[in-house]
């Protein structure tokens, strides 16, 4: 089932021409209303009425999250707060969150884009769907929540937390669909077969992802281990939270809701458009948010885009799953390394589990990498000869995905900090100068 045929599989002509409308009225609306944006737009040279289609989205200057940082907290909202009905944040790891509002038009538009990533991953009226996002400032508990209503489905708002509840309550409420970080849906596996229970036994069919990336490999564990289908969904707080974009059924890409938002590929050194297919930085423009609208706003999330239609008849195009973040890439003695390149390394090696940390730090002027990962239960031994022989494979194996060396720690099972929501895979100890 499509939730809205007209919007999800127009021909790309009128998708266009009615991006290019909503666009204008976009730029016009926050050049009357945000102060930021007319000075911004008047520094560019740019006024509204010069937007005359999609190709005119290149003059427009890009924003970066430290400009609604210095317009904190509500500087860039483009209507009086009166008509803000809701506020969520996004928690920095320095200094101020930020934060974005919706009016009551915009939250009626976010349950309606929800609606549409549920039905992608084939969720009905029929599911019972238990939300394990944390519910709260961070938009992806709300966010699901409201759209999992819209689309009938029943909605368990269980919250992050609590993980052995969370077990029963798959059981007794019937659990079909399973909403949180895949990081999280790891760890309640593993919390299910420590109270006696097989995930791949309960009535969960379907895991809706997203919040953090995770790796192919790592999607295939998860289906593995709860035997459903599991789909990956993507969004941030500035531009809306979850809902910018989602997978159907055939994963094979996010279908982005492109009659809401327009998405570009740059080169994240220079800024220049990239074409179809190439990776680069992901750019995204709102077209419809009324509270707090974005112009090319830079995600710093690393993907490509296919705007070939999909085998499910929507012809929106599709974000690959981003590899990395700009801000997220380790130079490790000058070779660029994603922590995704490691996950999936470590997700393909039997004898070890998912549960990884990497942990990078400067030994006099040279970078180190040290690999710490879980052994697995059922390997799990004390024989040195073995530990050895496991470490050395995947030293091996990760020398000649990275290019570099690392040290690899096999720990025990069960002792990495295991995650609730999105999960800290990265300790980077030369930014605290040690
Ligand atoms: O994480 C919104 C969201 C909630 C999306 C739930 C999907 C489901 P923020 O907290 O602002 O918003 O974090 C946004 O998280 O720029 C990406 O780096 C990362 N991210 C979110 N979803 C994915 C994904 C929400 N599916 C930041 N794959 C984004 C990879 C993701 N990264």
């Amino acid at each position: 089932m499509i939730w809205d045929e007209r919007h999800e599989c127009m021909h790309r002509e009128d998708l266009e021409a009615l991006q290019a409308a909503r666009l204008r009225e976009t730029v016009r609306r926050v050049y009357e209303h945000v102060p930021y944006y007319r000075q911004t737009l008047d520094g560019a040279g740019v006024k509204p009425e010069d937007i005359q289609s999609i190709d005119d989205l290149r003059r427009l200057p890009f924003t970066v999250k430290d400009d609604l940082r210095q317009n904190y907290p509500y500087g860039l909202f483009a209507v009086p707060i009166k008509e803000v009905v809701r506020v969520h944040a996004s928690s920095g790891t320095t200094g101020k969150p930020t934060v974005v509002g919706y009016t009551k038009n915009d939250i009626d538009t976010w349950a309606e884009l929800i609606a549409r990533i549920v039905t992608l991953a084939g969720v009905t009226p029929e599911d019972v769907a238990q939300v394990c996002f944390g519910y709260g400032l961070f938009t992806g508990a709300f966010g699901l929540h409201y759209g999992l209503e819209r689309v009938g489905a029943t909605v368990v708002p269980a919250s992050g937390g609590n993980s052995e509840k969370q077990i029963m309550l798959m059981q007794d409420f019937g659990t079909t669909a399973l909403i949180g970080t895949p990081s999280y849906a790891m760890y309640l596996a593993e919390v299910a077969e420590q109270v006696g229970v097989n995930p791949a036994k309960l009535p969960v069919r379907v895991g809706l992802f997203g919040g953090e990336g995770h790796t192919e490999e790592m999607r295939r564990e998860l289906e593995r281990r709860w035997d459903f289908l599991a789909t990956d969904n993507y969004g941030l707080s500035e531009v809306i939270g979850p809902g910018v974009s989602g997978e159907c059924q055939f994963q094979d890409g996010m279908h982005i809701n492109e009659d809401h938002f327009i998405a570009e590929i740059v080169d994240p050194a220079t800024g220049e458009p990239l074409p179809y297919g190439e990776y680069g930085e992901l750019v995204l423009t709102s077209l419809t948010k009324e509270a707090l609208p974005v112009i090319r706003y830079r995600t710093k999330d690393i993907t490509r885009l296919n705007p070939e239609p999909c085998r499910c008849g929507r012809t929106t195009a599709r974000m690959s799953k981003p590899t990395g973040r700009t801000d997220d890439m380790l130079v490790i003695r000058g070779v660029n390394v994603f922590p995704s390149q490691i996950e999936s390394v470590l997700v393909e090696i039997d004898g070890v589990a998912p549960h990884y940390q990497l942990i990078v730090s400067r030994k006099g002027f040279l970078d180190e990498l040290e690999v710490q990962v879980e052994m697995a239960e059922a390997w799990f031994t004390d024989r040195f000869k073995e530990l050895e022989h496991l470490e050395r494979r995947i030293k091996h194996k990760l020398q000649s995905v990275l290019s570099i060396s690392a040290k690899v720690s096999l720990v025990e099972p069960r002792t990495l900090a295991r995650s609730e929501g999105k999960a800290k895979r990265v300790i980077d100890l030369r930014k605290s100068g040690s």
